[in-house]
């Protein structure tokens, strides 16, 4: 498959003589998900983002917004992150030469999204402060500066990241409720515009860590928390985006706490062999918890893969056996 600008054209605001930066991301995998629709009782897919170049749903939106950053002449791309966001616009500056600066909570990312921004040859700055405090620092910065920035702000993050909903009527049809987990609220957003762009309105069902669940509370959190690093924002940018999708669509935005999020997390990789992150859990974990509100066919969003932090999986995951290299050993060791 080409990459999605090339892919639904049509549907984006690039021309053809347009420079275009693109890993071939997009047109990801939608499973069938047989042991989650027995427990939730309905049927569900997922679509894993996991398997984007980068590893999560953040190279749709990057493929555009840093293909617009050459079109318009810029020489840097920035973003604040709490992680898969950086790691996708250090790839895709890479791949563009342009520089890339990427911030990010200190001590508050995934070990894989850290290595993945530094391998690419980004700056990555740690600042002592979390996501909403860099977001807005970042915004000021990009003012001042000619430097795009390109979290979901930028527009062209949302035009890539809506082709996910193309992707999913191409190939079912129809779908009647979206489970997603929602962080800074971009990717909800995104979801809506693409299903409205091509007349379907499934119910929109956002999920949040219950300790960063400010659209649930209807305020801000100023210290959000959760094991689910990707999702740690306290004061999302898309608020009043994502409060419409969820209102025009009849949807919901509800909490997940994290111990249902690290069940679900477990449950897909033990029993449907799909292994995602824990922000990526929530989309799961909320739809067991809440249920489908009447919808019979739904498709949770898996957005970034388990390899991005797998210092969370060792710590939830059984442990090794030891073995002597001998026959008898490995007998007990494998059968015992
Ligand atoms: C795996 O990388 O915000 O609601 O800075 O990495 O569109 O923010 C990541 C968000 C869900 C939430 N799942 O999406 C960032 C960042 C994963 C994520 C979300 C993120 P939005």
């Amino acid at each position: 498959m080409p990459g999605l600008i090339e892919r639904y054209r049509d549907h984006l605001p690039f021309a053809p003589e347009d420079p275009i930066v693109t890993l071939h991301e997009g047109s990801t995998p939608l499973v069938p998900a047989p042991r989650v629709s027995e427990r939730a009782g309905v049927e569900v897919w997922l679509k894993l983002e996991g398997a984007n170049p980068t590893g999560s749903f953040k190279d749709r939106g990057m493929t555009c917004a840093v293909s617009a950053a050459v079109r318009e002449g810029a020489d840097a791309v920035v973003c604040a992150s709490t992680g898969n966001t950086a790691a996708s616009a250090a790839a895709y500056a890479a791949r563009a030469g342009l520089r890339g600066a990427v911030i990010v909570p200190e001590g508050k990312i995934a070990t894989g999204k850290l290595a993945q921004a530094l391998m690419h040859g980004a700056r990555v700055i740690a600042l002592r402060g979390n996501f909403d405090v860099a977001l807005t620092l970042v915004r000021e910065l990009a003012q001042r500066h000619p430097i795009a920035l390109v979290n979901s702000v930028n527009e062209f993050r949302i035009e890539g990241q809506k082709t996910a909903a193309f992707e999913l009527i191409d190939e079912l049809g129809e779908l009647d409720a979206l489970c997603i987990p929602v962080g800074n609220a971009g990717n909800i957003t995104a979801y809506w515009r693409g299903f409205q762009e091509i007349g379907h309105h499934p119910r929109m069902l956002g999920f949040q860590a219950a300790g960063a669940a400010p659209l649930v509370l209807g305020a801000p959190v100023e210290h959000p928390e959760t094991i689910a690093s990707a999702i740690r924002i306290g004061n999302p940018a898309r608020w009043e985006d994502a409060m419409s999708a969820m209102t025009a669509s009849n949807g919901a935005i509800q909490a997940v706490t994290d111990e249902q999020i690290i069940d679900a997390y477990r449950f897909l990789a033990e029993r449907e062999g799909v292994f995602c992150e824990p922000a990526s859990a929530a989309s799961v974990a909320g739809l067991l918890a809440h249920g489908a509100r009447g919808a019979e066919r739904i498709v949770c969003v898996l957005t970034g893969h388990g390899l991005k932090d797998p210092q969370t999986a060792l710590e939830r995951a059984g442990t090794v056996v030891p073995c002597d290299p001998e026959l008898t050993a490995i007998e007990r060791a494998v059968l015992g």
